[in-house]
């Protein structure tokens, strides 16, 4: 279907008038917010006109619809994605242009929403571009937290964290639906009584909190499909008790309203490690249960009371186990709200549900406390150990008389309602998000299950907005592409891999050469204004962007940086390439060990700084605040991607899909979707080192990491370093933990689990054979232009389209 674009008049038109008739203001005396809000507001416009027809065809057409329930949805700014992908960039370019508005000032003065952590929730955020794209119906179901994720501050080399205060001046993008608030129940009592030979239930006594929509539009490409992000706030149904207040108890009367509204105030910055805090469980049922209460009164709303077919209407994904409280919820809305039987109602909940896991680390599956369930959901308790009887009456059949089994497997065991378990038993799919980490799952975090059900368990390799992460972020290199192969690779990514033979074209090396270099001045540029640091552009931009954890080895790295220092110190003849290490890296604020990891990068920069041969060729570059917006200057800049995870604990990784996208080579382990990298390029143009999975889990019973220390002097030399006030003179024993742990284990736990050490040889040896391919420069431009040529497969159009082929079979809407 065609739709009118704005041309550059009416887009310079609206703005004008915008500013008129919001700030009573013009071009020249608008401030920059300003500006940025009545753009803003212009896009948001072009948008709306495009919303009713999407919803009407869904409704006249009877599309199934997925519903996306993610604790996290990490989605970036909108106002310059929104132009892409209204395909209108151009026109709006040129219309802030002859209105004289510096764009970039305009695109940085909308506050980022932070709401989430790392890689999950920038994986939702991809797949609801993706879902809006390919023209399938979908809404994604998150809280509308009041603080994202903190902002991170470096003090002296030490991470400091600043409250994310980004709906501060309101947010242009979301529009409230009162209509749509629902109540949500917590704590009280159950009362049941039978009527008719049946029992039922009476919630009684709870405390209601009411769940506030607010919708977040999200812009297919060059389409008129329009989803939304639905965001739900807590607000207290009595704003003020007048009754304590009549009575002056003036405290006490809001009591009830914080006590409420706290539930959406801010989002835990824990990443892969999880901790049965009540009030994230409260935030977990608050918007599952808003979600699928929003689900089923669409659904009745469609369809009538015909529950028999809401699986061929409604499906609901639970990202990671975070919603899997939306399982219970449905059983308990479907039998105690309409009068579904059990059978029937956990046959719809089978047939909606799918589950994906994120992760293999046991710190990071929920595990929560029964008491905790039964005091603040008492009727989703009581359903839960329904379920948990059923489950393991089934599991007594298979497994008779295997009781530890049976414990491993069940929803409820040992005073723990576990959410994983919950999630494979009651949903028809389950899914990895790499082959490996797949693979993982069947053959140990799920085995015992994937032994009954195997065809339920499907592996869906995750991907990434190429509008994004290759359209947006990286505006030349998308026209060289165009120039190269026309522009039908915007539309559909597999046609990237045209560009393949351009690898071996001079002309075109020496220009997509010419781009990287023009991407390091803009991040270097950017670097300088906010953090005051120099970066050379003529140094190689080698990368590592990830949360900070142990099993990332962000250690290894910075180990690997002072053995390089070492080199150039001990050897004034020998040649080095000059390097720029960058890193970003947010902390968890209770991960000590990740904290001290930061304050270790940027001393070993100091160290750096002060030596005089050294600082000329080395340079490492702590990002503030590593963000989205970050991560659109970096990934073009980047030169080398480092995903040197050990090896079977990353589940995918996508930034290791950004940077390659973006031209840059891989330098990792065998681990997460790295391997599928590696199948796409060919040995050739990634650098591989290190152990592999089967390697780490035979490792774990012999490796000694203190024989590594005693039989290589330049692995000795560095943990002295770490010791003897190299590193940190005023307090040489600043790093003595790090020193401990990799030699002689944490709490009597074993010697260097991630096996840093170990692998360190090897990454060693392999960036060497990596700086000298770098310097022939024909060689290495190859293994760039080749790397986004064969990025085709990592855009989440991909991911999705397996994702409804395999699990939610929804149809495309005819608009
Ligand atoms: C309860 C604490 C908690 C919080 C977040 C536990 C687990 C998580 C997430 C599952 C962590 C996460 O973001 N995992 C990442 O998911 C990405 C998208 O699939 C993968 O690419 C990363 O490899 C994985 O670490």
């Amino acid at each position: 279907m065609n739709f009118e674009r704005m041309t550059v008049e009416q887009i310079k038109d609206s703005i004008l008038n915008k500013l008129h008739t919001q700030f009573a203001c013009d071009v020249a005396d608008a401030t920059p917010e300003q500006l940025y809000q009545a753009l803003a507001l212009v896009v948001r416009d072009e948008i709306m006109q495009r919303r009713s027809a999407s919803r009407d065809a869904r409704k006249a057409q009877q599309a199934k619809k997925v519903y996306y329930l993610s604790a996290e949805f990490l989605v970036g700014r909108a106002l310059h994605n929104n132009m892409v992908n209204l395909v209108n960039e151009t026109n709006y370019m040129k219309a802030l242009d002859e209105l004289g508005i510096d764009r970039s000032v305009v695109f940085e003065e909308e506050p980022e929403p932070g709401l989430g952590n790392g890689g999950l929730g920038r994986l939702a955020a991809c797949f609801l571009d993706s879902l809006t794209t390919l023209k399938l119906p979908a809404m994604g179901c998150t809280i509308r937290y009041e603080f994202g994720l903190f902002r991170q501050r470096l003090v002296d080399g030490y991470q400091v964290e600043v409250p994310d205060n980004w709906l501060a001046s309101g947010n242009i993008w979301e529009i409230p639906h009162p209509q749509d608030a629902v109540d949500i129940h917590f704590g009280g009592r159950i009362e049941t009584y039978e009527d008719n030979g049946r029992t039922y239930y009476r919630h009684l006594d709870y405390k209601t909190v009411q769940a506030m929509p607010y919708d977040i539009p999200v812009v297919g490409y060059d389409s008129t499909k329009v989803n939304f992000l639905r965001t739900w706030s807590a607000k207290a149904v009595n704003q003020i008790d007048m009754g304590r207040f009549n009575r002056g108890q003036y405290v006490q009367a809001m009591e009830e309203r914080e006590l409420a509204e706290v539930i959406s105030k801010i989002l835990y910055p824990n990443d892969d490690s999880y901790q049965g805090k009540e009030l994230r469980l409260k935030q977990q049922y608050f918007f599952s249960s808003a979600s699928i209460q929003f689900a089923v009164k669409e659904f009745i709303d469609t369809y009538g009371y015909n529950f028999a077919i809401f699986p061929d209407k409604v499906a609901i994904h639970i990202n990671d186990t975070h919603p899997a409280v939306a399982i219970p919820e449905l059983m308990r809305i479907l039998m105690d709200d309409y009068g579904l039987g059990w059978d029937e109602a956990e046959a719809i909940c089978r047939r909606t549900f799918a589950y994906t896991n994120h992760t293999v680390l046991v710190e990071a599956l929920e595990k929560w406390p029964e008491s905790l369930f039964r005091e603040q959901l008492p009727r989703v308790y009581m359903i839960l150990e329904e379920m948990n009887r059923r489950l393991c009456a089934k599991l007594w059949d298979a497994f008779p008389g295997q009781w530890e089994r049976i414990g491993h497997m069940a929803i409820l065991a040992y005073n723990q309602v576990h959410m994983a378990n919950l999630c494979v038993a009651y949903t028809h799919s389950v899914n990895g998000v790499s082959a490996i980490h797949t693979d993982i799952l069947k053959r140990q975090t799920f085995h015992d299950f994937y032994m009954l059900e195997p065809r339920k368990f499907v592996n869906v390799t995750n991907g990434i907005t190429h509008r994004r992460w290759l359209m947006q972020c990286n505006p030349e290199l998308s026209s060289l592409i165009d120039e190269a192969i026309g522009d039908e690779w915007r539309k559909d990514m597999k046609k990237i891999e045209a560009l393949k033979p351009f690898a071996d074209d001079p002309a075109f090396r020496q220009k997509f050469e010419e781009i990287k270099y023009h991407n390091k001045l803009r991040l270097a540029d950017a670097v300088f204004r906010h953090q005051g640091i120099e970066m050379n552009p003529d140094s190689i931009f080698d990368a590592q962007a990830k949360r900070l954890h142990e099993y990332k080895r962000q250690l290894m790295n910075a180990l690997g940086i002072m053995m390089l220092y070492n080199d150039i110190d001990e050897h004034p003849e020998k040649e080095f390439h000059s390097r720029t290490f960058i890193f970003g890296a947010k902390a968890a604020p209770g991960y000590h060990r990740a904290k001290l990891t930061i304050k270790l990068i940027n001393a070993v920069g100091d160290l750096v700084r002060k030596h005089p041969r050294a600082s000329k060729l080395i340079n490492v570059v702590f990002l503030e605040n590593y963000c989205v917006s970050q991560a659109e200057l970096l990934m073009p800049a980047t030169e080398i991607s480092q995903q040197i995870s050990t090896a079977g604990k990353e589940a995918s990784g996508t930034g290791n899909m950004k940077f390659m996208m973006n031209g840059a080579v891989t330098l990792g382990t065998m681990d997460g979707a790295n391997c599928e990298i590696y199948d796409q390029v060919g040995a050739d143009n990634i650098y591989i080192f290190g152990l592999t999975a089967q390697e780490v889990e035979s490792g774990y019973a012999t490796y000694r990491a203190h024989d590594i220390y005693e039989t290589n002097p330049k692995v000795r030399k560095v943990m002295e370093q770490l010791i003897d006030g190299t590193l940190c003179p005023e307090n040489p024993r600043m790093f003595q933990e790090i020193y401990h742990s990799l030699l002689f284990g944490d709490y009597g736990g074993m010697a260097d689990p991630y096996f840093v050490l170990k692998d360190l040889t090897s990454y060693i040896t392999t960036q060497k054979e990596m700086m000298a391919d770098y310097d022939n420069r024909d060689l290495w431009l190859r293994k760039a232009v080749l790397n986004t040529a064969c990025s085709g497969l990592f855009t989440s159009d991909r991911s999705i389209e397996e994702y409804n082929r395999l699990i939610w079979h929804l149809k495309p809407l005819k608009l």
